[in-house]
């Protein structure tokens, strides 16, 4: 079977639901595929933190009533180091608060949005292969229920995640990585218990980093640090509770423990591929670059880079040229190398490496000393966190 589109997505995450809604509101067509199926895309639990202008997309996308409804403001959140807790007010310091509302519910949005209009990713599409993007007309092959099919189409986007097959049908000759692996891992548990406070509390304890978060008033989120290629097995639920009291501290004193209803371990990264453009194929999302979650800004990324790359392919077909896909990579780009710093930056100042010396110690204590008392050291991790503006989604 051969069908044509405007724009082939490849994967059903936030970043190709949410292109193929947003492409929808400019008149372009598309056709996302997605390897897994849609109960497995709509049990994830990945991020829960999203910036103001996240909100602004997803709201101009139609798809955040719920949002609304359901959602936790936060105006500030929380630092710990050696017992002292510092809180940075978002509101004071960079005139925003940010959106506790999870990815999780989001993906659920955004698929049925597409259902709703009669467009629903086509998921099971397995052995996705890419073809000719050198070529005014690439084709997308993939075989679904044992039939395979093509797509021929103008543009392909690759919002395929981090192990996904569009980064590698770039040739080695022409795409340049930039790599960090942290020795650590962070280890989740999401439990139906009320938060332990009502902010988020990053924590750098003595037996490594802890973070309290939530997704709702009546269910928690919570992250321990851990060594890297640690077995889930080693850690029952009454093991992370324990952890999390220590490491938080004064903090937990309230801490209400629970059943967990999700639980799972994952590496730390940071990484970038450049460029983020291939003659007639797009990456987007976590398929051009990773970032360890510490300042949450995976998704926020993600949802920057589609919003470019809609208004992109909008001028594009409404007869503007090329320009503005020209310059996709290097303006995306600028935009995610800010991020990736941050997160590196705020990850090596509340985590506990296993190969710090007395000397990176005594750096870190005194960068956390700084930054409590500077109001300016904390305006710059403010605008950091609430996101920085980005011309080009102006
Ligand atoms: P995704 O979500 O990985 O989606 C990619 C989709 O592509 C599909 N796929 C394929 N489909 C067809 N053919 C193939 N060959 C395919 N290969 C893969 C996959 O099944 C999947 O459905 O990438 P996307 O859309 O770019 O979205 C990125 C975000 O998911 C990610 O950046 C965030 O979750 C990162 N992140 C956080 N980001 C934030 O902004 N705020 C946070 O608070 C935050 N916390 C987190 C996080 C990520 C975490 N983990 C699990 C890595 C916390 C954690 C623990
Ligand atoms: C989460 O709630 O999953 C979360 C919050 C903040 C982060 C990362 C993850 O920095």
């Amino acid at each position: 079977m051969e069908r044509r589109t405007q724009v082939a997505i490849i994967g059903g995450g936030p970043a190709g639901l949410l292109l193929a809604q947003l492409l929808d509101l400019v008149s372009v067509e598309s056709i996302v595929l997605e390897r897994q199926t849609r109960a497995h895309v709509e049990a994830r639990i990945r991020a829960g933190v999203l910036e103001p202008g996240t909100v602004a997309v997803l709201e101009h996308a139609g798809v955040a009533a719920r949002l609304h409804r359901e959602r936790l403001v936060h105006t500030a959140f929380n630092l710990a180091f050696g017992g002292e807790v510092l809180r940075i007010d978002l509101a004071a310091h960079a005139g925003g608060a940010m959106t506790v509302y999870g990815q999780t519910e989001i993906t659920k949005d955004l698929i049925d949005a597409r259902v709703a209009r009669g467009a629903s990713p086509v998921f099971e599409a397995l052995d996705v292969a890419i073809h000719d993007v050198e070529t005014a007309s690439p084709v997308v092959t993939y075989r679904k229920d044992g039939v395979d099919s093509r797509i021929r189409c103008d543009f392909v986007a690759g919002c395929d995640g981090f192990h996904g097959v569009a980064r590698a049908t770039i040739p080695p000759s022409v795409l340049r990585t930039y790599e960090r692996v942290y020795p650590f891992g962070w280890l989740g548990i999401l439990a139906d218990v009320p938060p332990c406070a009502r902010e988020l509390t990053y924590s750098n304890h003595e037996r490594g980093f802890a973070l309290a978060s939530m997704r709702s008033a009546t269910r928690s989120r919570y992250y321990v640090q851990c060594p890297m290629g640690e077995d889930l097995a080693a850690w029952p639920d009454e093991r992370i509770w324990d952890e999390l009291a220590l490491r938080l501290g004064p903090l937990a004193a309230g801490m209400a423990r629970g059943p967990s209803i999700g639980k799972g371990i994952a590496p730390l990264r940071s990484f970038v591929a450049e460029p983020m453009r291939h003659g007639r194929l797009f990456l987007a999302g976590d398929a051009a670059h990773i970032v360890p979650p510490t300042g949450a800004k995976g998704l926020n990324l993600a949802v920057a880079d589609v919003s470019q790359l809609t208004a992109a392919l909008a001028a594009y077909y409404q007869g503007q040229g090329t320009a503005a896909l020209d310059s996709y990579s290097a303006v995306a780009l600028a935009r995610v190398w800010k991020a990736e710093r941050f997160s590196w930056w705020l990850t090596g100042l509340t985590h506990r490496f296993p190969d710090a010396d007395a000397f990176s110690r005594k750096m870190q204590t005194a960068e956390f000393e700084y930054i409590r008392q500077s109001r300016a050291a904390q305006v710059v991790i403010a605008e950091n966190y609430v996101g920085l503006p980005s011309p080009a989604l102006a």
